[in-house]
């Protein structure tokens, strides 16, 4: 058979150095890029730093601004990891083997500074260097502004995923968007969010680099010709209306301390040149320009929606934007120019992050249908083996739809592709299920209702080789509910992948006391190899280490109070417990649940019931953003903030109880406040958070979590054992129950007196200045509708922090516990979750 290639080639700024041939490369030893990094000593850092500052920023040491400091220190390291980023590439690309290619319209790096030192073992020489020039490693650091391309745990995971990717030397590139603009700044004002543009790259992107030459189009709109050819068969041409170009930015990916640098490649969107030009010559300026800003528009900002899509046009074309770059990239620069696109299957797996970059599956169909010639049969036996699926959440509303008629003004191309992929699947359905209408009307790739739209889960399961949940109880749930009709008919194509985190960056930087205490004990080992840390399981039984870890936790609870006390003006009471619920502001997340509590406390304490005496000093933290448009979920931020304020003057709860809450959570805060905190709360209810990732950082860190049986609490309590681990609430199935039964929150209220006066202090308008209506939304709608069960679960959490309390007051007990968590969780490192992605759904190579 003869090799299948592409029958006409899209015009781009081509690979030139392929045509020129390899003149320059075999003269000079330098066209293969700098063969050594500069010296790994302090003399040699400065000699860099200084020549970073003076040639790149343009100023000398003694006018240079923190800023101009900063982007020639990141520059400098920048450069110590280049020399090893060509190297990985060109060793890749002399032996290509099949690789990941992963899918993510989000990546929440977190700060890229003291990674990339840490990668490249040079913290220690950067401190010493800095000081030689008069300058703080550490203000440094603070100066950089981290890059926030991602909402929460989905983008998080997809930074934690490709950081370990690069650790153990897998073959993968990251694709993503360079948005502009990623998860906007909360502020408080007056108690209530507003949301404030992330202006990221306003003092300059010192970590990417941009290949403005190496563009690729991306086409929108327009219609769809078909002819028949001279072999008989229709060929189609999709006419697009209008296009963009695609701008490639790569960011570099360190292992660590391997060598090893993988590569993220973010996508920018500006304006074609030939369109601009053709408007212009038309003697329109200004519709020249509108068009530039509406090819822009499609990088420009991360939309801040978690869990609820809106279903916007510019989300679709972001979406679609970034997968046409990506597969094109890869098919057109990554591998070599004689690929036989049959192969395919054998060289890459794009893994779909959620449903995001679905329409990735019907770009790839239309490019190997019109662009190579194969017909629909071929092309979807190979793309069928090319795509791998993980699904994120369980929330009904969260599965990503698109409405039919959007999609045909959009992608008329795609849009025909997909009825096709539809015919072909459903006929596989009613060839299994005879007779079955129903299913097949349940399984369809379209749906009716309310509008016809596109199931992009659907389409994701039909076209994925494996689709994976992210804990076992998720998976099990997708499997029994979500997609059951597909885990019937497919059972083998579904599996589990645990998610995990990055050891680096929230232990061994976030956390560099536990690191040493660790390091000292056992060993330098874990840090890449993370099962390691449970040879630390029989020093939780010696006194002296548990004070030694006792120690750690309280300088890190000295450390916190000081990053709030700057950040924030917080002044954080000492000596309390520290109990953190840090995630997105979600309803079924029930950080109302954590209010109900503290309004417990508190109303117990003022009205004379409790003895304050008999109240463990406790500091809740609360960090979360909620989305622009989510109601209710900012009712909430106002409701803690006032709470918080109310309870904070009050002079009757002073060293009792505290509330903190931070505006703008994000990694870097992330990073100072869990290695900090004691209890961890991890208290959605049951069957509705997918996994969790802080979870598990609290746990690593040393916290003891108190938590419902859901996502991977239900993992992490079985590692670490039910002792060290405080368990509440209802399971899924009794959630299930409780919800067929009817579930009415008023027997609650009206049967349980703390409860009720809790709710009622609250609805009195004593956190609210007087003010009834300021809270009456949030408690109307726990007392009538409460579909996330707060006040069923009420109880039962009242009597698990009523355990805590008593755990927290024997201090040797505590610290064991906690010494438990952090020696059995070992599992959760991102480094396992890539071996699980490796063993069981890519079968790629590591480490040629
Ligand atoms: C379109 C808006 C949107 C944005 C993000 C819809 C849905 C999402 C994600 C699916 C939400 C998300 O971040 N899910 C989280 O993924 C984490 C990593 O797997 C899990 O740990 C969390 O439980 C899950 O909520």
């Amino acid at each position: 058979m003869p090799a299948v290639r592409p029958a006409e080639t899209v015009a781009v700024a081509e690979d030139y150095l392929h045509e020129r041939g390899p003149t320059l490369e075999s003269t000079h030893p330098l066209a293969l890029g700098p063969v050594t990094a500069p010296p790994h000593t302090v003399d040699g850092f400065v000699k860099e730093f200084l020549r970073e500052l003076n040639y790149g920023q343009g100023v000398p040491l003694s006018r240079s601004s923190l800023n101009d400091q900063y982007m020639a220190l990141a520059r400098t390291v920048r450069g110590y990891l280049t020399a090893r980023w060509l190297e990985t590439a060109t060793r890749r690309r002399q032996s290509p083997h099949k690789m990941v290619g992963y899918l993510s319209a989000e990546y929440l790096l977190g700060r890229q500074l003291d990674n990339a030192l840490l990668a490249t073992d040079l913290s220690a020489i950067a401190e010493e260097a800095m000081k030689v020039c008069g300058l703080e490693l550490d203000a440094l650091r603070q100066a950089e502004v981290e890059p926030g391309l991602g909402n929460g745990g989905l983008g998080r995971l997809a930074a934690c995923f490709i950081d370990s990717l690069a650790t153990m030397d897998a073959p993968c590139v990251g694709y993503g968007i360079r948005y502009e603009y990623g998860i906007f700044k909360q502020t408080f004002v007056d108690g209530r969010q507003v949301e404030v543009p992330d202006n990221w790259l306003s003092m300059g992107g010192p970590w990417e680099i941009a290949h403005p030459e190496m563009e690729v189009p991306v086409h929108f709109g327009g219609h769809v010709e078909r002819a028949t050819a001279d072999d008989g068969r229709e060929r189609c041409t999709w006419v697009p209306d209008w296009s963009v170009l695609g701008i490639r930015y790569n960011v570099m990916v360190p292992g660590y301390q391997n060598g090893v640098v993988n590569t993220l490649r973010l996508w920018r969107a500006i304006a074609t040149r030939a369109f601009d030009l053709d408007i212009f010559n038309a003697g329109d300026y200004a519709s020249a320009v509108r068009s530039q800003t509406v090819a822009e528009n499609i990088s420009k900002v991360l939309y801040p929606e978690d869990s609820t899509p809106q279903g916007k046009e510019l989300r679709l074309q972001q979406q679609y934007f970034f997968v046409a770059c990506s597969i094109f990239d890869f098919l057109k620069h990554t591998q070599p120019t004689d690929l036989d696109v049959r192969e395919l299957p054998e060289r890459i797996i794009f893994q779909l992050n959620d449903t995001h970059p679905v329409i990735g599956i019907p770009e790839l169909m239309r490019l190997l249908i019109d662009d190579y010639d194969l017909t629909f049969e071929e092309a979807w036996a190979i793309t069928k083996q090319c795509f791998a699926y993980t699904c994120h959440t369980l929330l009904p509303e969260a599965l990503e739809v698109w409405p039919v008629s959007l999609m045909e003004r959009l992608l008329p191309r795609h849009m025909e592709i997909i009825y096709q992929i539809n015919e072909v699947f459903l006929a596989e359905v009613r060839e299994q299920f005879p007779g079955d209408e129903l299913r097949v009307r349940r399984m369809s790739i379209i749906g009716d209702h309310p509008e016809r739209s596109v199931r992009m889960a659907h389409l994701a399961t039909v076209a994925s080789v494996k689709v994976n949940g992210v804990a076992e109880l998720h998976s099990q749930l997708l499997r029994d509910k979500v997609l059951a009709d597909f885990s019937e008919m497919w059972p083998e194509k579904f599996t589990n992948v645990t998610n995990g985190v990055t050891p680096r960056r929230f232990v061994r930087q976030a956390n560099p006391f536990l690191s040493k205490l660790i390091t000292d004990t056992i060993g330098v080992g874990w840090v890449a190899n993370l099962e390691r840390v449970r040879e630390l399981e029989t020093y939780a039984e010696d006194p002296e280490f548990r004070a030694k870890f006792r120690e750690v936790k309280a300088a890190n609870k000295t450390r916190i109070a000081a990053v709030l006390e700057r950040r924030d003006g917080i002044l954080l009471p000492e000596d309390h417990l520290l109990d953190v619920m840090v995630k997105r502001l979600h309803e079924y997340k029930r950080q109302m649940l954590k209010l109900l509590h503290i309004v417990t406390l508190y109303e117990g304490i003022i009205s004379g019931d409790l003895d304050p005496a008999t109240v463990t000093p406790r500091t809740v933290v609360f960090g979360a953003k909620a989305a622009p448009g989510y109601r209710m979920a900012k009712e909430i931020i106002f409701l803690i903030n006032s709470v918080a304020s109310v309870i904070n003057n009050d002079p009757r709860v002073q060293g009792k109880l505290f509330i903190a809450f931070p505006a703008n959570y994000n990694v870097t805060l992330a990073e100072r406040l869990i290695p900090a905190a004691d209890l961890s709360e991890q208290i959605s209810l049951a069957g509705k958070e997918a996994s969790g990732t802080g979870n598990m950082k609290f746990a690593l860190n040393g916290a003891l979590t108190i938590g419902t049986d859901d996502g991977a609490n239900v993992e992490i309590r079985k590692l670490v054992g039910d002792d060290n681990f405080f368990l509440f609430g209802m399971t899924e199935p009794e959630v299930a129950d409780l919800q067929a039964r009817g579930y009415r929150p008023t027997e609650y209220y009206e049967s349980n007196e703390k409860l009720r006066r809790a709710i009622n202090l609250i609805d009195s308008g004593h956190f609210t200045g007087g003010n009834r209506e300021a809270a009456s939304m949030v408690i109307g709608d726990l007392l009538y509708n409460d579909r996330f069960l707060v006040l069923a679960d009420y109880q039962a959490y009242l009597d698990a922090q009523a355990e805590v309390e008593a755990a927290y007051a024997d201090q040797e007990a505590w610290s064991r516990s906690a010494i438990l968590n952090v020696a059995r969780t070992g599992f959760f490192s991102s480094d396992r979750s890539m071996r699980d992605y490796i063993n069981r759904i890519w079968h790629i190579q590591t480490g040629f």
